[in-house]
């Protein structure tokens, strides 16, 4: 029999003026991960640049959800992308992927 594709794991994201919460996501190297992002107020953005990723995040509170699986490790700035006030440049979060552990369960 086959085995069922696995599960992602969840993770929720507020995003308001000006910040992402949590503003530090950590997600494994070929671990399948979906994001849920909502806003906490007006229109924000989600970016990622290097993994192609680019959402609106609607006002009202509806999550947009993301699925990806990271294929390399590193550091990877989260940006708003919808224009969102004055701080607006400011509003960063990082996607931390880390290399997957060693002997770890199969
Ligand atoms: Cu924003």
């Amino acid at each position: 029999m086959a085995a069922p594709p696995p599960e992602p794991r969840v993770i929720e994201i507020t995003a308001r003026r000006f910040t992402f919460e949590p503003a530090e996501i950590e997600v494994a190297v070929g671990e399948p991960v979906r994001l849920m992002i909502h806003s906490a107020d007006g229109v924000h953005g989600f970016e990622v640049k290097k993994l192609k990723v680019n959402k609106m995040i609607p006002r009202g509170g509806e999550a947009v959800t993301i699925n990806f699986t990271a294929k390399e490790a590193g550091r990877f700035p989260i940006l708003c992308s919808e224009y969102c006030g004055d701080d607006h440049d400011n509003m960063r979060g990082m996607l931390v992927v880390v290399a997957p552990e060693d002997g770890g369960e199969k």
